[in-house]
């Protein structure tokens, strides 16, 4: 826990606090939400694994586009970070078909402007990664919207800026990953800009909160996939019959443990570094 520092924001899972007045500190917590529901029990190192994966990323795109990490804390969850003016929109690049994109796909055939070919199948590859901005809900679902909406809110050069960094950025990680077998549905970013008004790539990126993770060795379009961290913790609450509103339910040990290891394996496969070395000095990730 930061002393003495001022506590500005709070994410689902995470907490965002001032240290200054040009730097914040980004803490990742051990929290996991389920079908949009923080469950009361923690996955112990989630947020470390998750800080630690976010930090390698940065580390390893600082050259496709400038991030705001400043400095990496040993406790292994907490990034200070480079305060910035925060663009109002959110960055999603889709190679695949799932989740809201898929929605929008059945029902019109297209996903926010951009025409697809006919027939796809739930999870089927897109010719070609998208980039679909979404608005920032302050609560409930982050809309999709068109590009013309998008350049509205951020101006029409600074909308191709960040949708052709935000596709370097996936195309970068995505290809990363499949070497390790991991395939990297989608992902959003969020950007800002500094005060000489440079893009910065800012929040985390290419965590399994901020990305859909699937196990490429199962991957079968037509289906909905399993999702690389959380399919534990959802087949769990599924047995249950919850209704999956406010609270959610205990997790059992054994999901516990299943669902620590699996992020400890997608750290490990991802970043080819042992997660106990990662705890003993995390600035192993940057190197
Ligand atoms: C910023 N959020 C999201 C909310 C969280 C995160 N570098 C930055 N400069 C200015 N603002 C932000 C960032 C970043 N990252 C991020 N809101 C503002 C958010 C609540 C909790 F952990």
């Amino acid at each position: 826990m930061p002393e003495a520092v001022a506590h500005i924001g709070s994410g689902k899972v995470r907490e965002l606090y001032a240290l200054d007045e040009d730097r914040l500190l980004l803490v990742a917590s051990d929290r996991i939400s389920t079908f949009d529901v923080v469950l009361p029990t923690e996955i112990p190192d989630k947020g470390r694994v998750l800080t630690g994966l976010s930090a390698f990323w940065f580390a390893r795109t600082a050259d496709v586009c400038a991030n705001h990490l400043v400095a990496l804390r040993p406790d292994g969850r907490s990034l200070e970070c480079k305060r910035l003016e925060m663009l109002p929109i959110e960055c999603v690049v889709r190679g695949y078909l799932a989740g809201s994109g898929s929605k929008d796909y059945q029902a019109t055939g297209e996903i926010c402007g951009h025409a697809l070919p006919p027939a796809l199948r739930e999870s089927d590859r897109l010719p070609e990664p998208i980039f679909t901005p979404a608005t920032k809900a302050q609560t409930g679902h982050d809309e999709n919207i068109t590009r013309d909406q998008a350049a509205a809110l951020v101006g029409a050069d600074r909308l191709a800026e960040v949708e052709a960094t935000s596709l370097a950025l996936y195309r970068f990680a995505a290809d990363h990953a499949a070497e390790r077998g991991i395939i990297i549905a989608d992902t959003k970013f969020e950007f800002g800009t500094d005060a000489e008004g440079g893009l910065v790539l800012a929040d985390e990126a290419f965590t399994p909160d901020s990305s859909r993770f699937w196990p490429a060795d199962s991957y079968e379009p037509g289906r909905g996939q399993p999702s690389f961290d959380k399919q534990f913790v959802r087949d769990y609450c599924e047995s249950l019959g919850w209704d999956k509103t406010d609270p959610g339910p205990e997790l059992p040990e054994q999901v516990v443990t299943g669902t620590r290891a699996r992020y400890v394996e997608a750290f490990e496969r991802l970043t080819e570094l042992s997660f106990g070395r990662y705890l003993e000095d995390p600035e192993t990730v940057l190197r």
